[in-house]
């Protein structure tokens, strides 16, 4: 059968309807919860994947990375495991950051992992231990490069206050540039099997910048979209007016106050977070974030109907840090009994009011409401406007019945007044034994 994929070509960029856009897009938004990996010669230095540019490192300092480059107990397969257990129906690797270097044995240049001590490919393993646990695998590619010889240097480069080194730009030739990142993508997009996401990061226009025509954004979309029909692509190329330009955007290390709209249309989106404010992995980084922050991060994107890619950032042996297992392991064990509160939810109908201290998110297929309890309260929590909507009501963590009552009698000593549309759950004294307690109403 022969399969004919369903964008229209317009002048420039295919385009799809709404609804075929949604269809390309329904495992992503279903899956909500995706793992970020960020690696590369930056591991070493164990500061900030932005060392090079922090630091104004030059090429021939930043060498001794790439010398000692040995991740010896890379084993993709347990990496799969963890992020499996969490709950992240996605991964997104980093291909190649702005230092440049490649993860994968790219023809372009040498500037890659087989001619490191470690000698070996990195990414054909990756990518079969991750499918091999049913995660889709999607790739980060830097658009910006601080090692190409051609790559100009602008106002983000680590050698912008460095005349002699500016001075190269006269032989500095953006033509070539944008060759090597279509080659590149091409390598990437064809031998590798089906890749779901792809992550290009990022465009800053302007004086002294770069954006679509750096890129040449539009022809390089084309050529994605061409390789991999199916594909969804973030919105960094500089092409936020041009129809078919993006799929999502990337609210980066923030949550959006509301579900994130372009001329009144919400729109799909996706926020990438770290544990600890870096990417890379920084051993001297003590500003982490608990458990019970993280699970409430994923359930405050679900409710606003965005995706919450949360990044690891291995160590240069190739393993992850024992602080990124703890949390892995903590949201895991939650997922374990919540995930049904996450994956195909998405925001409430504005007819469920919001409790105090509440996370609302939505199943549509299911037709379930789920209440994510951030402050346990005290033996009852209202719910107004409820009344003659809820079939049945109960706790995720047991699947214990959470009793209910509606429009109680007024002045009595034992039960609450509430409005005639109001609904009283009958939670337990004791807080259940989960960060954060999920009540799951079977509605009518
Ligand atoms: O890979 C991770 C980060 O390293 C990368 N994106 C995530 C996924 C990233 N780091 N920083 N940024 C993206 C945004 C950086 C913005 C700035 Fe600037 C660079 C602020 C100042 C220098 C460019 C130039 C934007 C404003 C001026």
């Amino acid at each position: 059968l022969l399969m004919v994929h369903s964008f229209k070509l317009s002048a420039q960029l295919p385009v799809e309807t709404p609804a075929q856009k949604k269809a390309r897009l329904q495992w992503w938004t279903d899956a909500r919860f995706g793992m970020f990996i960020h690696w590369g010669l930056y591991s070493l230095a164990a500061r900030h994947e932005w060392v090079k540019n922090y630091e104004r490192i030059n090429d021939s300092t930043y060498q001794k990375y790439f010398d000692n480059y040995n991740p010896d107990l890379y084993n993709p397969e347990e990496w799969a495991l963890k992020a499996k257990q969490a709950g992240m129906k996605y991964v997104v690797l980093t291909t190649k950051h702005h230092e440049g270097f490649c993860l994968w044995d790219s023809k372009y240049t040498d500037y890659k992992v087989t001619n490191t001590p470690y000698g070996k490919d990195l990414l054909k393993p990756f990518v079969e231990a991750f499918r091999r646990q049913g995660i889709r695998v999607g790739f980060y590619y830097s658009l910006i490069d601080w090692h190409h010889p051609d790559f100009t240097i602008d106002r983000v480069h680590p050698m912008r206050d460095n005349a002699a080194a500016r001075k190269t730009n006269a032989t500095r030739d953006m033509n070539k540039y944008r060759q090597y990142i279509k080659n590149q993508l091409t390598e990437l997009l064809t031998n590798y099997g089906k890749i779901d996401e792809l992550f290009l990061d990022f465009s800053y226009p302007g004086n002294d910048g770069k954006g679509h025509e750096d890129w040449d954004s539009e022809n390089l979309l084309k050529l994605i979209r061409k390789l991999q029909p199916q594909i969804i692509v973030n919105d960094r190329l500089d092409l936020s007016n041009v129809p078919g330009g993006w799929d999502y955007q990337t609210p980066e290390q923030f949550m959006p106050q509301e579900w994130p709209t372009v001329n009144g249309v919400k729109v799909p989106w996706e926020t990438c977070q770290t544990f600890s404010g870096s990417w890379g992995y920084y051993r001297d980084e003590y500003s982490w974030k608990s458990i019970n922050q993280l699970v409430e991060m994923l359930i405050e994107t679900t409710s606003k109907g965005g995706n919450l890619l949360l990044n690891v950032g291995p160590t240069a042996r190739g393993v992850f840090d024992e602080r990124a297992d703890e949390r892995l392991k903590g949201l895991g064990d939650w997922m374990k009994f919540n995930e049904r509160s996450i994956y195909g939810c998405t925001q409430a109908p504005d007819s469920f009011a919001k409790p105090d201290n509440c996370l609302l998110t939505y199943n549509p297929k299911t037709n379930r409401l789920y209440i994510h309890v951030l402050q346990w309260p005290f033996k009852s929590l209202h719910l107004k406007g409820y009344a003659g909507k809820i079939r049945y009501a109960q706790l995720l963590n047991d699947a214990s019945e959470v009793r209910f009552t509606t429009n109680t009698t007024p002045g009595s000593h034992t039960t609450e007044n509430s409005g005639a549309n109001d609904v009283i759950l009958d939670l337990p004294v004791t807080k259940p034994n989960t960060v954060i307690p999920v009540i799951e109403l079977i509605l009518k």
